[in-house]
């Protein structure tokens, strides 16, 4: 496995209820405290999962960032998926609102030197009504305004697909890749997703070689959702893909605690360095 290969953990800066996130505070000490005991398990970023967040606050979440010698590995608005955003709308006031929503957010990446943000869970979803390809059109026409936007905060933005029980379109990696490239949205990247990727994509290992370079990030929680080694993924094969490919990214361990965050944080770090410490 690459050496530059580096682990990171979900965290949410606000009291959350969304399943995938290890630790979750609004409570700036506490925060300190979990990037602390984060930081002394091994990991070196963070996905960080933020709501409505000023720029005052996002520099103080920075400070404590660097006190810990943290990183952010991606800033994810969860939020925005509530407050409609939706790329692919109809109506174009939407998507314009849409992109300028997204585009703010971007200015609270670059303090937190974010280099990536998804659309994955906030890209909205396709209505009854539309036909898909008028609405991949509209929305891949977003993305490269987005793209374009993200260039000036040094941002990437990372396509994520995901399962079909929680959007309606784009469920695969091949679906992804088939999206960027039919549609030609250049610059725009792959966040790969154990999680989903086990629900819908037919071989995960080949998916991963044939999206090659456009994965800009990995989440890689198990078939459950859990801390990796809790399921039945084989981390050996997918991490050795990765490798294939030259991923030299983050491996984020975006899984679900069940109520038991400092065990899926410690086990979930301790299985992954075996695996990478493995020789074949
Ligand atoms: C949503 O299911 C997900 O996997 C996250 O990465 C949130 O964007
Ligand atoms: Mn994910």
């Amino acid at each position: 496995m690459s050496k530059n290969i580096k682990l990171g953990l979900s965290v949410a800066t606000f009291e959350t209820n969304f399943g995938p996130i290890v630790y979750a505070t609004s409570d700036l000490v506490k925060l300190s405290e979990i990037f602390h005991k984060v930081r002394n398990i091994g990991y070196e970023s963070v996905d960080l999962f933020i709501d409505q967040t000023s720029e005052e606050k996002a520099y103080a979440i920075k400070k404590l960032l660097d006190e810990n010698e943290l990183k952010v590995s991606m800033l994810v608005c969860i939020y925005l998926a509530e407050l409609g955003v939706n790329f692919g709308s109809t109506d174009a006031k939407v998507r314009e609102k849409s992109i300028q929503t997204y585009i703010d957010q971007m200015k609270i990446a670059k303090i937190l030197d974010a280099p990536t943000m998804p659309v994955g869970f906030i890209r909205g979803r396709i209505t009854e009504k539309d036909n898909l390809g008028d609405y991949y059109k509209r929305l891949s026409e977003s993305l490269k305004i987005l793209v374009e936007g993200a260039k000036q905060y040094s941002v990437e933005l990372c396509l994520e697909p995901i399962n079909r029980y929680e959007v309606n379109t784009i469920f695969s990696l091949d679906d992804a890749i088939d999206f960027i490239d039919q549609y030609e949205v250049q610059g725009l990247k792959i966040l790969a997703d154990f999680f989903h990727m086990n629900i819908e994509d037919a071989d995960m290992v080949s998916s991963i070689k044939r999206a090659g370079n456009k994965i800009r990030h990995v989440h890689i929680p198990d078939s459950n959702r859990k801390a990796p080694g809790m399921g039945h993924l084989n981390y050996y094969e997918l991490l050795d893909s990765l490798n294939s490919i030259g991923y030299n990214g983050y491996l984020v361990s975006e899984a679900n605690p069940f109520g038991q965050s400092d065990l899926c944080a410690t086990f979930g770090f301790e299985y992954l360095e075996k695996v990478m410490n493995t020789k074949k």
